[in-house]
């Protein structure tokens, strides 16, 4: 891999498409309303964006059930749309990265369905087993491992017709592929060089720390009071998970074509990142890590607590160094997978969201790695606000939930759970005017009951706006090589509402600093390089109050003087 690679510049974007906007009126997001709005990421500055899934898919878990990798689902449009909306996108200089998600197929893909006969060819090509030894097959108990599903129950389906089970580490219509079998690599290489072709840039990778497990599937360690086990080092980061990475490299040029590439790493720290991004390897070009997104609760999403800061600025810093030296960061706070940032860790008060927003953002640009924007972060969007469980349409909602109740969580605390964590909070419509703007039909989730007021044309028509903070932030990492590259040094770690940081090269120096909270702070002037000539590039607050002082939530970048 090359020692610079061009998407260490660069800032990601990533659209949803069923929720971002509605051409023809059904309700659902398509490719032609891409298009049509294709000039709102223009704007902002971003060079990439990632599509979440496209693909012909029963929808099951909104598209990451994939029944046809070759073909866009009509309710997305057509083949024809999409060569059009990466042309132009090409034309504003702004690359398409697919979702691909290989760890397991829809149960409807044609894979899938002929693997369901014993003698099939295929049906090695996902992991079929027979019952528990001494087990009657289809009976409680009988699965062949302990291991659960993380959308709830077990993470085995009995299939009566062949009396065995089939593994799916995420919905029953999901299964999962069996990396082992070489056939199905190449599959899904060629594959990947089919849509290389096609144009798109690189590639998005679900869970891809899954797709090596360890052989055989045995039972793992299950926690008291879990019927499941949830054992990392059984179903992640197997033995021949570099193998891949590698083999996948070389077989669809990769590296040789510098295409994008982040990996999900469903579970897996920082020293697996580097590994898996190592730039004197050719395998990926970062990941995603959970560890950041995980400091806010107790094992699973459904036990959240509030955020003590130093462990989420500690946590990035540990990555930002693990990384220094060699692989590369990804930075995220939001996805589709993820609460709004800043009902999570801001403020979502009509008093302090524009400026939260824009304080996390700020930290979050200014550290090294490849920033992701997730659409409606950069207008501040804040959490759907559900209140029943029949308002949720996400299959992990009701998994979650259904387990959950079952096992005697009350209900309201699992509904309280889920307004804080769950995932159709980021997935409410993108509202485009203080009518909504998303479609001229029924949206198939309701847009957020704060439209009128928090809005793209409201915010991009803002100069204080959240969107003109991003275009800065962005703009500021196209510009300053110290953005890009600098060495990487929190300050004041153990501090629980300041968030302070250097970034220096061997020529420039930038100091962020930023109140993570509602009330003014003093800044400890003794605790950080001096001010003294500095240069104020950007902040959160307009006009800024004294250096000595921070108004909530202000964040601010200082070039110091050398
Ligand atoms: O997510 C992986 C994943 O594990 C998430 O489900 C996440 O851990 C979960 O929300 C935590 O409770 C990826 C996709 O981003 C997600 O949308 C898919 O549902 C999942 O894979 C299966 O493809």
């Amino acid at each position: 891999m090359v020692a610079s690679p061009w998407w260490s510049s660069a800032v990601v974007y990533q659209i949803y498409p069923r929720s971002f906007a509605d051409s023809n009126g059904d309700g659902l997001g398509d490719l032609r309303g891409i298009i049509d709005h294709l000039d709102h990421v223009a704007g902002l500055g971003a060079d990439v964006v990632w599509l979440s899934p496209i693909y012909v898919s029963p929808q099951d878990d909104n598209g990451y059930d994939i029944a046809d990798y070759d073909e866009i689902d009509p309710m997305f449009g057509t083949m024809a749309d999409f060569d059009e909306l990466v042309a132009a996108a090409h034309d504003r200089g702004i690359k398409i990265v697919m979702d691909l998600v290989v760890n397991h197929t829809s149960d409807e893909h044609p894979w899938f369905v002929e693997s369901r006969d014993p003698a099939s060819p295929k049906r090695d090509w996902y992991f079929w087993r027979p019952a528990r030894p001494g087990h009657e097959p289809g009976t409680p108990g009988a699965e062949p491992t302990n291991w659960g599903s993380f959308f709830g129950g077990s993470g085995w389906a009995f299939d009566a017709e062949s009396g065995e089970y089939y593994l799916h580490l995420f919905s029953r219509k999901q299964p999962d592929l069996n990396w082992e079998n070489p056939e199905v690599r190449e599959a899904v290489y060629a594959m990947m060089r089919r849509w290389v072709a096609r144009g798109v840039d690189g590639f998005r990778m679900d869970v891809i720390n899954l797709i090596s497990k360890t052989l055989p599937l045995t039972d793992g360690i299950q926690l008291p009071g879990d019927p499941y086990s949830y054992e990392i080092e059984r179903v992640a980061n197997g033995p021949r998970m570099i193998e891949f990475l590698e083999e996948m490299n070389a077989a669809v040029g990769i590296s040789e074509r510098q295409l994008f590439t982040v990996g999900e790493l469903v579970l897996g720290g920082v020293d697996h990142a580097r590994e898996y991004t190592s730039r004197s390897a050719d395998r990926l070009g970062m990941v995603f890590t959970f560890e950041h997104v995980s400091v806010d609760h107790d094992g699973s999403k459904l036990n959240p607590k509030p955020l003590h800061l130093p462990d989420l600025k500690q946590n990035l810093a540990r990555w930002q160094a693990g990384l220094a030296e060699d692989g590369w960061n990804s930075l995220y706070v939001e996805n589709h997978d993820q609460p709004r940032s800043v009902s999570r860790w801001g403020d979502d008060s009509p008093e302090h969201r524009v400026t939260s927003a824009k304080a996390l953002a700020t930290v979050l640009h200014l550290h090294q790695g490849t920033p992701f924007i997730y659409q409606g972060q950069e207008i501040g969007m804040t959490n759907a606000g559900f209140t029943s469980i029949e308002q949720y349409a996400d299959v992990e909602a009701h998994g979650q939930y259904a387990d959950a109740t079952a096992s005697g969580v009350p209900a309201q605390a699992v509904l309280d759970a889920l307004a804080a964590m769950g995932r159709d909070n980021a997935r409410t419509p993108m509202p485009w005017t203080p009518e909504g703007g998303f479609t001229t039909g029924t949206p198939w989730l309701p847009l957020n009951a704060t439209t009128a007021e928090i809005n793209v044309a409201d915010d991009v028509a803002d100069p204080e706006g959240v969107y003109a903070h991003y275009r800065a932030l962005i703009e500021l990492r196209h510009t300053e090589e110290v953005v890009r590259s600098g060495r990487f040094e929190l300050l004041l770690p153990d501090h629980e509402t300041l968030w302070a940081f250097t970034r220096t090269t061997d020529e420039d120096a930038l100091l962020v600093l930023a109140n993570m909270a509602s009330h003014l702070s003093g800044v400890p002037m003794g605790e950080l390089p001096s001010l003294e000539g500095a240069d104020l590039l950007l902040s959160s607050v307009y006009p800024g109050t004294d250096p000595q002082t921070l108004a909530p939530w202000e964040a601010r970048v200082y070039r110091l003087r050398g």
